[in-house]
């Protein structure tokens, strides 16, 4: 996959892209990842960008020539026509879904916006519009990162083990289990804030890993995660269950949870 980066800070881009998953997948050729400085584009000498909004008002505007004349050299470059995404608060919600449309797509170009806006004429070149979520950012750089890790991850071959990315919990819609790796017991002086969250009966402070996932009964373990993972997402995020994928035991695990704690608020607890 070719995805293609406008921006007015490409090093913003750069330095995180070299990193980790996505800096080994460019490495081998699997992904391949182009940055262009749209003062690049420009034509006068100050290699100006961007302009007072017509009308008044504070800010400044991304201005349009610089922005058609970058997507026209991509376009040459490739041939086909392009799917041109802008990073504005403005857009679509992203999603896993929508991550998961952009990671079919052969070649996408990712438009980083700015604060203060884009010429609104730049919108004519532009397929979709994409929000990362509802925060005030300075331009479109870190969400067009985001994009890029998300799309990236569900490209083939770019991380190592297929099935843990088919089976990613977030992609059936559910929150992950709780996880827990060496020591068993955790033995500290003084008992943190974290440790009240937990509260086992046989374990107030938390520090100790749930015996059934040191049991070796992988039966048993499999539904501890099920229910700890339902459980979460009931209490967390109820409205992922809507579009949620749950197998039947998964089902019948919510039914008795949600059960549960209708019986809780039918006795006045919250
Ligand atoms: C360009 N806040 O925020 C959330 N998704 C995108 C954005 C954004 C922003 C400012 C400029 C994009």
């Amino acid at each position: 996959m070719t995805i293609d980066i406008v921006t007015i800070f490409p090093a913003m881009i750069e330095q995180p892209l070299a990193a980790g998953i996505l800096g080994r997948a460019i490495e081998r050729g699997t992904l391949d990842v182009r940055v262009h400085d749209l003062r690049d584009f420009t034509t006068d000498r100050h290699r100006v960008v961007d302009d007072a909004p017509y009308g008044g008002g504070p800010g400044m505007v991304l201005k349009p020539e610089p922005i058609f004349r970058a997507l026209d050299a991509i376009e040459a470059e490739g041939g086909a026509p392009l799917s041109v995404v802008l990073t504005s608060p403005q857009g679509t919600p992203f999603t896993q879904e929508v991550a998961q449309r952009l990671s079919r797509e052969k070649h996408i170009v990712l438009l980083c916006g700015r604060y203060e806006g884009v010429d609104e004429r730049v919108r004519a070149r532009v397929g979709e519009e994409i929000s990362i979520g509802d925060y005030v950012l300075s331009g479109g750089e870190l969400p067009a990162l985001v994009i890029v890790e998300a799309v990236a991850r569900l490209v083939p071959g770019v991380v190592g083990d297929e099935q843990s990315v088919a089976e990613d919990s977030f992609s059936r819609g559910l929150l992950d289990f709780p996880q827990y790796t060496r020591p068993a017991e955790l033995k500290l002086r003084r008992p943190g804030p974290v440790d009240r969250a937990a509260g086992c009966p046989d374990d107030p402070c938390g520090l100790k890993v749930p015996d059934v996932l040191l049991s070796g009964n992988h039966a048993e373990i499999r539904r501890w995660r099920k229910r700890e993972a339902v459980a979460r997402t009931l209490a967390r995020r109820p409205e992922l269950l809507t579009g949620a994928t749950l197998d039947e035991e998964e089902q019948e695990i919510l039914r008795e949870l949600v059960a549960q704690r209708d019986k809780g608020v039918e006795h006045g607890r919250h």
